[in-house]
C-alpha cells in the first residue's frame, strides 16, 4: 500500500521494528513510500530491489485513490510543459540519496512521468520532455 510521510519533523528509517535499530534513510514530509508489512508501530517500506527499512505508520498517511493522468502530465495539471520536467529531474536526482522503496512521487505519478512508454524513468524520458516543450 502507498503511504505518504505527512509529520513535518523528518524521522529515521530504521533497520528494525523498533526506535533503536540503525538508520537507513530520513524520511522527510511528502516522501512516498510502499509499506508491505507492519509489525507493532512500524511499517515495513519495500522497494522492487529489497526493503528501506521501518518508519513509524503513525507519520504515514495513505495516499488513497490514483487519480488518472495523460501520459507526461507528472502533476496533472492538463498540460505537458516545464513543471513535469522539473518534477521528472527532481525525481532523477532523488534516487541517488534515496533508497529503493521511498520516492518523491507516487506511483500513478512516475506512470505518467514515463513519457517514452518504455516501462522505466530514465533520463530517455527528460529528452522527449525537452524535444516536446522545445518544439
Ligand atoms: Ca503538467
Ligand atoms: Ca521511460
Amino acid at each position: 500500500m502507498e503511504y505518504c510521510y505527512t509529520a513535518s519533523e523528518d524521522s529515521i528509517v530504521y533497520d528494525v521494528p523498533a526506535y533503536t535499530g540503525f538508520d537507513n534513510a530520513v524520511m522527510k514530509t511528502g516522501y512516498i513510500a510502499e509499506i508491505s508489512a507492519i509489525s507493532g508501530d512500524f511499517g515495513l517500506v519495500s522497494g522492487e530491489t529489497g526493503d528501506a527499512g521501518w518508519v513509524e505508520m503513525s507519520k504515514l498517511t495513505e495516499t488513497g485513490e490514483e487519480p488518472e493522468h495523460s501520459r507526461g502530465d507528472i502533476n496533472n495539471d492538463g498540460k505537458v510543459d516545464m513543471y513535469d520536467l522539473g518534477l521528472l529531474s527532481e525525481h532523477l536526482g532523488s534516487r541517488e540519496y534515496l533508497p529503493d522503496g521511498i520516492f518523491l512521487l507516487r506511483k500513478c505519478e512516475l506512470a505518467a512521468a514515463d513519457i517514452n512508454g518504455d516501462g522505466k524513468v530514465t533520463d530517455g524520458d527528460v529528452l522527449v520532455y525537452l524535444m516536446l516543450i522545445c518544439s
